[in-house]
């Protein structure tokens, strides 16, 4: 089987799509692309990904940016366990991996952004509470689904759709364990997916 080339590197959201390939047992080859060095907007890559953003991602002739939509892809590619089933289930994975990207991942990064990422001069003092304010109604649907479903969100099994969430809603592992300790499930939920063999290369090549 042919490699699929995914750009950027472990510790962008490429190391997203790298989790899904290595869950799927799909064969990749990381492209290293530095943002740090701004290697996302050399001319070469820009035909890529003309987003200027990392991941993307070739197999063969198609070509394909978002990290969320990439991994539905490995995850169809591999037709394994990961991915969905049916039609149902496939509404399913890519209803819970967009809800990721739009309740959850632009308060993710506010909180990330003043708390980790910005230099200290930059951080705004308030944006961390408001992001978790925010991030409480989400959360709180994901703690209930997580609850109904025994610890999944489709299917009954660990899928594309618990990667692809688990994926963002980790972002929030530094916040205070007050805001953690609302969200029982969650934290289970999260703890399992790190403890996967996938993920656990992850964080050992980060
Ligand atoms: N929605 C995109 C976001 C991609 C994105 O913003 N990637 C960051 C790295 S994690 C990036 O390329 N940053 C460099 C830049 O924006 O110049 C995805 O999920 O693939």
């Amino acid at each position: 089987m042919n490699k699929i080339k995914i750009f950027g590197s472990l510790r962008s959201r490429a190391s997203r799509c790298v989790w899904a390939a290595e869950e799927a047992g799909v064969a990749y080859e990381l492209v290293a692309v530095d943002t740090g060095k701004g290697e996302q907007k050399a001319a070469d890559y820009l035909k890529i990904n003309p987003n200027a953003h990392v991941p993307a991602m070739q197999d063969g002739d198609l070509t394909m940016f978002e990290s969320l939509a990439i991994n539905l892809y490995i995850a169809k590619k591999s037709a394994g366990p990961l991915a969905p089933k049916d039609l149902r289930e496939d509404a399913l994975m890519t209803m819970w991996s967009m809800w990721a990207i739009t309740e959850v991942e632009r308060h993710a990064i506010e909180y990330l952004l003043h708390t980790a990422i910005f230099p200290p001069e930059k951080r705004d003092a308030a944006a961390p509470q408001k992001a978790l304010e925010a991030l409480e109604k989400p959360f709180a649907i994901l703690d209930a689904t997580l609850a109904a479903g025994g610890g999944c969100l489709v299917g009954g099994r660990f899928t594309i759709a618990d990667l692809n969430v688990c994926a963002v809603a980790m972002w929030l592992r530094s916040a205070p364990k007050e805001f953690h300790a609302k969200f029982p499930h969650i934290g289970a939920w999260i703890m399992k997916a790190r403890a996967r063999p996938a993920r656990q290369k992850i964080d050992a090549g980060n």
